[in-house]
């Protein structure tokens, strides 16, 4: 008798605009039809249920990142840049670049910066809200936020942060499908800007100030715990990283907070929510919807065959909504404990910015609570749309000021 069997096969797009702009159908499809699902139109493998992708995600011996965490297959084809040293790489490899970056961005470095931090997100929120009570949140809050205090503290100039964004947005399109319109667009995008060759003219030590993050990769090469080679390309790290992600996170939290009056009022009488608020929001939102991996071995999972070399998706979107680990999932709580859920990933790679991105949602929440009495959407909301990332192009609140 066979004890495997094929995977189920679909013809679901998950990068089809509609799903896009709003994927919970796809995640359920996903979630319903088996614990691995082939995608015809991709060649890929993908999962959605919370414990088969976290799973996946612990064992970086079975998948692998090394040959690629998009769509694309190292093994055949040529990546687009660089590899990361730290995404893109299994251990032994992986080991040096990540133990450098997670002294630079761990729990306690990052603890040192709160003070300032608080008094940036402070008088980010007190200028906006002396002119206005009625703003765009994303071009006045989440995106202003992390291109002011995490591009300090990497130690790069004023000018030219405008390229940051975009840059992301072209990173994570390339984690989806290469030839997608999305993906040529915002290629085109940064090539006609000269994004790229800006990002990597400031990950060199002479276009860094002294003590920033960049700095600290730098003195981590001088050390020996990395190469000089890997040094500009970690920094780039930080580059591609760090911007769209939490700029979208902070969007997640506003958007949730906005469409929840009662969860606001909750934030607002008892500010050391803070946290939980912005993780419930990662759960909810998941700003990084995707990220795959490559089969190391021919594989049985729960039964269904998965062969060496297969592309794996792994919905981090879908897992954090599988009602098999969470009760009401689609709800927007802060009564609920959202910690395990896998929006900053889980084992080996999870994200090494997670504390950049709670202090960055901490101040600004806290700052926001100590002047607002009520926040609600006063107009049509608008995403924008990546393969990868769940962001917001539009965000129209209206505040009442305590
Ligand atoms: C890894 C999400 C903010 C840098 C990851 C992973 C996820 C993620 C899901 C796992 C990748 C994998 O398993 O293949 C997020 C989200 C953020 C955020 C949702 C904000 C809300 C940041 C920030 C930085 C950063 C601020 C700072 C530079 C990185 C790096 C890795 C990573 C370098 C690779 C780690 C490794 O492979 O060992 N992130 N991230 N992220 N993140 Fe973040
Ligand atoms: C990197 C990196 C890390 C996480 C996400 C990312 C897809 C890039 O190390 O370059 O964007």
């Amino acid at each position: 008798m066979s004890t495997s069997s094929r995977a189920p096969v679909s013809d679901a797009d998950p990068y089809d605009l509609e799903i896009l702009a709003d994927p919970s159908t796809f995640h359920r499809h996903l979630r319903e039809t088996g614990p691995v699902v082939y995608l015809e139109r991709y060649g890929v493998y993908a999962m959605g249920r919370f414990d088969h992708v976290s799973a996946a995600l612990t064992d970086w011996q079975s998948y692998q990142s090394s040959a690629g965490v998009g769509i694309a297959n190292f093994r055949f084809e040529k990546p687009i840049r660089p590899p990361s040293p730290l995404l893109e790489a299994d251990p032994p490899r992986h080991d040096a670049p990540r133990l450098v970056l997670s002294k630079i961005l761990g729990a306690p470095a990052v603890q040192q910066l709160r003070a300032s931090w608080s008094i940036a997100a402070e008088s980010l929120v007190d200028e906006l809200l002396s002119d206005s009570t009625e703003f765009d949140g994303i071009d006045a809050l989440s995106n202003a936020l992390p291109l002011k205090i995490f591009a300090d503290e990497i130690g790069i100039p004023d000018t030219g942060r405008e390229h940051l964004l975009p840059l992301g947005d072209f990173v994570f399109n390339s984690v989806g499908p290469l030839d997608s319109a999305l993906m040529k667009a915002s290629a085109q995008k940064v090539h006609e800007a000269g994004s790229v060759e800006w990002t990597m003219a400031h990950c060199r030590r002479e276009n860094l100030t002294d003590n920033g993050f960049g700095a600290q990769v730098w003195s981590a090469a001088d050390r020996g715990d990395i190469t000089e080679q890997q040094a500009p390309i970690l920094v780039r790290s930080l580059l591609s990283a760090g911007f769209d992600t939490t700029a979208s996170g902070l969007a997640a939290v506003l958007y949730a907070l906005a469409s929840h009056p009662e969860q606001w009022m909750r934030l607002r009488d008892d500010p050391t929510r803070a946290r939980t608020a912005f993780d419930e929001a990662i759960r909810w939102d998941s700003p990084v919807q995707t990220f795959h991996r490559t089969a190391t071995r021919d594989m049985s999972i729960d039964g269904t065959d998965v062969p060496d070399g297969a592309k794996v998706l792994l919905s981090l979107g879908a897992a954090n909504h599988d009602p098999r680990r969470w009760d009401s999932p689609d709800s927007y709580d802060l009564t609920r404990d959202p910690s395990g859920h896998v929006g900053f990933g889980m084992g080996i790679h999870r994200c090494v910015g997670q504390h950049v991105a709670r202090l960055e949602a901490e101040v600004l929440l806290t700052a926001l609570a100590a002047r607002i009495s009520t926040i609600s959407l006063a107009g049509e909301t608008e995403r924008h749309l990546n393969n990868t990332m769940r962001s917001w192009r539009s965000l129209p609140l209206r505040v009442s000021l305590r």
